[in-house]
């Protein structure tokens, strides 16, 4: 599909997704919540990708739902806008068996928040906030706002952002574990492009299995944790990265894994 409201650039094993509409501070639109769903699509599929970016251009990262297109559509179907739009973006996110970083570059607000908290991991420039804006125009949280906010911060704290929908400072970010590192505006960009790399390197599979589980676990039983992950674990037991990480440690060398 063509892509226009964001940019797709693949490079060292790393599929970015940027988004694209600067002046409205990458508000997200329909059109731009299905070239997302496109990019995890092929991501996906294409062995040669093994980390996936989230990130903005300009000086938002993503102020979510556009509301000039929520107003111009007059008697839109909300939850049916969601389920077919947002709600696939987010469990594309979560369900990738992949690392997905969001490198949080400005303001992630609404749905946009629940876009940064759905990726793995989280990087954010020193300019960036967060804001669980909803409460300010009347709704709920959205797009996994109230299953991803508690899970990252707790249920205190997700209640208080939003109920308040004030603007939560990246220091305070990083203290309340909503984001996993912060990195001055100037050195954003190569911090994230690192950091990716890193990423990708990674036994890709283990990843997947990795994210799959600890979620699944956060739902379940000790007894189904235990048995899912001796399952899991038969599985990349017989892979060529397992092989390959006994091997290097053994050698006493760096692993080259190959995310098979
Ligand atoms: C925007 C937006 C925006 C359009 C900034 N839309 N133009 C899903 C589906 C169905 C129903 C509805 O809900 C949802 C999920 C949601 O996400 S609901 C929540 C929607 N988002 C918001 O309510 C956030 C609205 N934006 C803001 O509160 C502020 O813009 C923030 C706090 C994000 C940033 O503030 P500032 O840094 O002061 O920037 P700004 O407000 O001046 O914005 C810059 C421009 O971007 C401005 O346009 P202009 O022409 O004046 O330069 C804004 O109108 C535009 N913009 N967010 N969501």
């Amino acid at each position: 599909m063509e892509h226009e409201q964001i940019v797709h650039e693949e490079d060292g094993g790393v599929a970015w997704i940027r988004l694209a509409r600067p002046d409205r501070l990458n508000a997200l639109t329909t059109r731009m919540s299905e070239e997302i769903l496109d990019v995890l699509g092929s991501a996906g599929r294409d062995d040669s990708v093994r980390c996936v970016v989230v990130t903005g251009q300009g000086r938002g990262f993503c102020a979510g739902q556009d509301l000039e297109e929520f107003r111009d559509a007059g008697q839109l179907d909300v939850t049916e806008h969601l389920r077919s739009g947002y709600n696939r973006m987010i469990a594309a996110i979560v369900e990738l068996p992949k690392p997905v970083l969001g490198a949080v570059n400005g303001v992630a607000a609404g749905a946009g928040l629940s876009l940064a908290l759905a990726c793995d991991l989280r990087i954010a420039s020193d300019q960036a906030s967060f804001l669980q804006a909803f409460i300010r125009i009347g709704l709920v949280p959205d797009s996994g706002g109230t299953w991803l906010l508690p899970r990252a911060v707790g249920l205190a704290r997700a209640l208080e952002m939003s109920l308040t929908g004030r603007k939560v400072g990246a220091e305070e970010a990083l203290a309340t574990g909503l984001v996993h590192r912060v990195v001055p505006a100037d050195r954003f960009e190569e911090e994230a492009r690192a950091w990716a790399a890193d990423l990708a390197a990674l036994p890709t599979r283990a990843v997947g299995e990795t994210k799959r589980l600890l979620a699944a676990g956060l739902d379940g039983t000790l007894s189904d944790a235990l048995e899912r992950e001796a399952v899991a674990q038969a599985g990349l037991a017989a892979s060529p990265d397992f092989a390959e990480g006994v091997a290097a440690f053994l050698d006493k060398r760096a692993p080259r894994f190959t995310g098979r």
